[in-house]
């Protein structure tokens, strides 16, 4: 059973332009806080939102190549933000087998059962959410977020966050949360007018539970 809880995400969106010494295309920086509230109060925690910029011109973001480890029947780190073409490596750490998969609609997996000390590789070639997991370990849970957009970044326990080096003009902004769905908004990155939108969204309080590969659910051999 999902429960919805309503949460305001607000962004506080400046646009600043930090002009280099040696002035070549105007470059900015989009800093702002993101203010999470679940019913009427402020949470304390404000970290974990991912937030992006959409249709930022330029040579397209470089892939760099992730580490997902698979460390004491625990995904190491339980989210993952790429660029699209990105290839993520999951290492098997453990002394024991694994089963790592995904169902996701972006990046469709299986790397069968590999043994400790083992790696095998996927490359995220669609943007979107992909929950990775194992057909072995229900316990197992990792989310890789693929973006079209190298101007992205998460938010620290204040709700703050920087993007930096981002050109001129006006474009689409995501607030994303890993719990949650995500708020869009559009902001103008300009030399001297700060923006401020608000976005809502809303929290989603799940358990926890999800399928084998096969669509079965876990049974009693952990
Ligand atoms: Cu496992």
């Amino acid at each position: 059973m999902q429960q919805l809880i309503r949460a305001i995400i607000v962004l506080g969106v400046l646009g600043v332009v930090i002009q280099p010494a040696d002035a070549g295309p105007a470059a900015g920086s989009v800093t702002g806080t993101v203010s999470v509230q679940v019913k009427g109060a402020a949470k304390p925690d404000r970290s974990g939102v991912v937030v992006y910029l959409e249709g930022v011109p330029g040579t397209p973001p470089k892939p760099k190549t992730a580490i997902i480890r698979q460390r004491e029947k625990q995904f190491d780190p339980p989210l993952t933000i790429v660029v699209r073409g990105t290839t993520v490596d999951f290492p098997n750490d453990d002394k024991f087998f694994h089963n790592v998969f995904s169902v996701s609609r972006p990046a469709r997996f299986d790397l069968g059962l590999y043994k400790s000390g083992a790696k095998k590789s996927v490359e995220m070639k669609r943007p979107g959410v992909v929950d990775v997991y194992c057909n072995i370990h229900p316990e197992m849970v990792a989310k890789v977020k693929v973006l079209d957009s190298a101007f992205y970044t998460i938010t620290d326990r204040t709700g703050a966050f920087k993007i930096e080096g981002v050109p001129e003009g006006e474009y689409p902004i995501v607030a994303w949360l890993p719990s949650g769905d995500e708020a869009r908004g559009k902001v103008k990155v300009t030399a001297s007018k700060p923006a401020m939108i608000q976005l809502e969204l809303a929290e989603v309080a799940k358990k926890a539970s999800h399928l084998r590969k096969d669509g079965t659910p876990y049974g009693r051999y952990k």
